[in-house]
């Protein structure tokens, strides 16, 4: 690959004019745009243990009462994006939100696409596009693009869940927006009850809802059973994981980012491929290792970590006797859909 010619090897006076003409040459920009064999990614491997973010979060209980919040998150940024972007990766944007005893979230509804995966608490609940998701640990919840969303809460400790938005996509694309609502009337009919079981739903499936998000609510008892049950019926698979979907169509549940949950076996360890889609690990329950390259961290339950996209990701059960489970999101869904996701082996 040959030296290409830089900025400074061209005459001051033919850069202005190239300048006052809204003009740039290609070539000196050429190798950072198009990197040999593999991409540079900004996104850095990066860890945010519960411990550590759980007091501050509190805090900010104290310092700033709902009204002038909103929605009161501490925003898990990635440094390789610098801070201020408030960016885990290329297109996923992770928040810790925390919902104290009788407050309320009011409604809106955006044009980025969200999903919370709760933390710790009861008695809290999201009212989306009319219908009530009770909010219990592990449970998914999908807040999709364009829908009504607001948080309530009618328990006695405080709620806290991470928030998993395609926000930075969506304002790179300069169409992220909002609308404020009207508090919503919550209305029967319960997404996570019509479509309890898997291999069998409703009659008739496509008259029935006329839903773009027939499933709203993704409770994670019926996620690790589903997990418990898998491990159990196929002892020699190794990624024992669950893909969240839609489960009309069976395609993913949202367009632009990938959900899924992942149990580790006690005692197994877990090599990934490295695959194009950067991703976000969420322990939800036990205790495990997430090796990105040279870097590994330790999770503890409700640790998150992040790695970049085409690097070969390790996760390892740190307990001999009882399982792991990991909330897995990435960016899949959107390098299908562009025709640039890739697996190296
Ligand atoms: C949002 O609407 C929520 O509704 C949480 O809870 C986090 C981050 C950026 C933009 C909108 C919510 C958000 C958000």
């Amino acid at each position: 690959m040959n030296e290409l010619g830089r900025l400074e090897d061209l005459p001051a006076d033919y850069r202005e004019a190239l300048s006052r003409q809204n003009l740039v040459p290609l070539w000196p920009s050429l190798r950072a745009v198009l990197p040999p064999g593999k991409p540079q990614p900004r996104t850095r491997a990066t860890h945010w243990p519960y411990e550590a973010l759980r007091p501050l979060l509190l805090q900010a209980g104290e310092l700033t009462p709902i009204e002038k919040a909103e929605r009161r998150v501490l925003v898990l940024a990635n440094p390789g994006h610098g801070l201020e972007k408030m960016q885990a990766s290329a297109a996923m944007y992770l928040g810790m939100q925390l919902l104290l005893p009788g407050e309320w979230a009011p409604s809106h509804r955006h044009t980025p696409n969200a999903v919370r995966m709760v933390v710790e608490g009861e008695g809290a609940w999201t009212t989306v596009d009319g219908e009530k998701c009770t909010m219990q640990r592990g449970d998914l919840i999908l807040t999709p693009t364009g829908l009504w969303h607001e948080h309530g809460h009618d328990g006695t400790e405080p709620v806290v869940w991470l928030d998993v938005l395609d926000l930075p996509l969506v304002y790179y694309m300069e169409a992220s927006y909002h609308v404020d609502g009207q508090r919503q009337t919550q209305h029967p009919g319960r997404g996570d009850r019509a479509y309890a079981r898997g291999g069998v739903v409703p009659m008739p499936v496509f008259e029935r809802s006329r839903k773009a998000y027939p499933m709203l609510r993704y409770p994670w008892a019926d996620a690790r059973a589903a997990l418990e049950s898998l491990a159990a019926d196929q002892p020699a698979l190794d990624a024992v994981q669950v893909r969240y979907v839609n489960p009309e169509t069976g395609a993913d549940a949202q367009n632009i980012l990938g959900y899924s949950a992942l149990m580790l076996r006690p005692g197994q360890t877990l090599a990934l491929p490295a695959r194009s889609p950067a991703a976000v690990f969420h322990l939800i329950e036990g205790a495990a290792s997430v090796q990105v390259e040279d870097q590994r961290f330790r999770l503890a339950a409700a640790d998150t970590c992040c790695a970049p996209g085409y690097t070969a990701v390790t996760l390892a059960n740190a307990s001999a006797d009882r399982p792991a489970f990991l909330f897995i999101a990435d960016e899949t869904p959107l390098h299908q859909k562009l025709g640039v996701f890739e697996t190296r082996a």
